[in-house]
């Protein structure tokens, strides 16, 4: 069995780290985190910015994986031992299946825990607040190692070969909204490739999935998971 998983916001969302759209999205009161998820906010704003990521970098440091993240982790492991091959893809930039144990995670909007110079591109493990005031050796300023609007983002070359090469398609919690990660389902499709949707409800991108399973990540992607390892 070769599988590719694709995961959003919604996977973290029962370990209290906020969701973008749908409900739970409220969860941000004091910022919109759409409108500074762009290079444009940063430049204008970085203090603002970086208290947005500060924030966030402290939930995450305090909150633990839950149920779906377990269970994904127990996948790859399972999967791995019977000679099948797996890719999981996160959109989010926790490191929640890492801690579940996950061994192999494709970041494609890059890591909280992580800073970047913008100048000399270098990355740094990054735990502590960061400000405008955070520079790196070089001289340059430290920024988010995350991918906003209008950036590339990671390991895209990686991601469509491991897309390209499975079987089943997974997209669990991510809401669809949000390219290139939102056409997966598309290239999956075109290439005959059975699509399932796992999710709180309907994404904006449902109909393009065989088969579609709603409810909290935290119950139905361990009863998925069990499904498959009983296949
Ligand atoms: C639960 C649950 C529970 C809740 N259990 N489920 C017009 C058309 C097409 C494309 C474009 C266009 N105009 C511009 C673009 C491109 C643009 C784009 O897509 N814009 C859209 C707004 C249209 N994309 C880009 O700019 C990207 N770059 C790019 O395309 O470069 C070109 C290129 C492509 C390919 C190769 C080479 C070059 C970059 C996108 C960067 C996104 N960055 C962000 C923020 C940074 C990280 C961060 O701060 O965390 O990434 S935006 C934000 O959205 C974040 C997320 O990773 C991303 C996706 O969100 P996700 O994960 O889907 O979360 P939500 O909140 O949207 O949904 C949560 C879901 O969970 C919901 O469905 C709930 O129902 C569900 N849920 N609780 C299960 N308990
Ligand atoms: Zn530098």
């Amino acid at each position: 069995m070769n599988l590719f998983i694709l995961t959003g916001a919604g996977v973290s969302a029962e370990s209290g780290l906020g969701v973008f759209r749908g409900p739970g999205a409220a969860l941000w009161k004091r910022y919109n985190p759409i409108r500074l998820a762009t290079p444009e906010a940063f430049a204008h704003d970085p203090a603002l910015v970086h208290d947005f990521y500060n924030t966030r970098r402290r939930n995450l440091i305090a909150a633990s994986p839950n149920a779906a993240h377990v269970a994904l982790a127990r996948l790859e492991a399972e999967l791995a031992r019977r000679g099948g091959a797996f890719t999981l893809v996160t959109q989010n930039i926790d490191d929640l299946h890492e801690r579940a144990g996950s061994k192999n995670v494709i970041h494609m909007h890059g890591e909280l825990l992580k800073a970047r110079c913008a100048s000399c591109g270098a990355v740094r493990d990054c735990r502590d607040d960061l400000s405008v005031d955070s520079r790196c050796g070089c001289g340059g300023a430290l920024r988010p190692h995350v991918v906003w609007f209008g950036e590339t983002p990671l390991d895209t070359d990686e991601i469509y070969e491991a897309l390209a090469a499975a079987e089943i398609f997974v997209a669990i919690g991510t809401s669809g909204a949000v390219y290139p990660a939102a056409g997966f389902v598309r290239a999956a499709r075109a290439r005959g490739r059975r699509c399932c949707e796992l999710n709180l409800e309907p994404s904006g991108n449902a109909e393009e999935f065989d088969d579609r399973r709603y409810g909290a990540a935290s119950e139905i992607v361990p009863s998925w998971v069990e499904e498959i390892l009983a296949r």
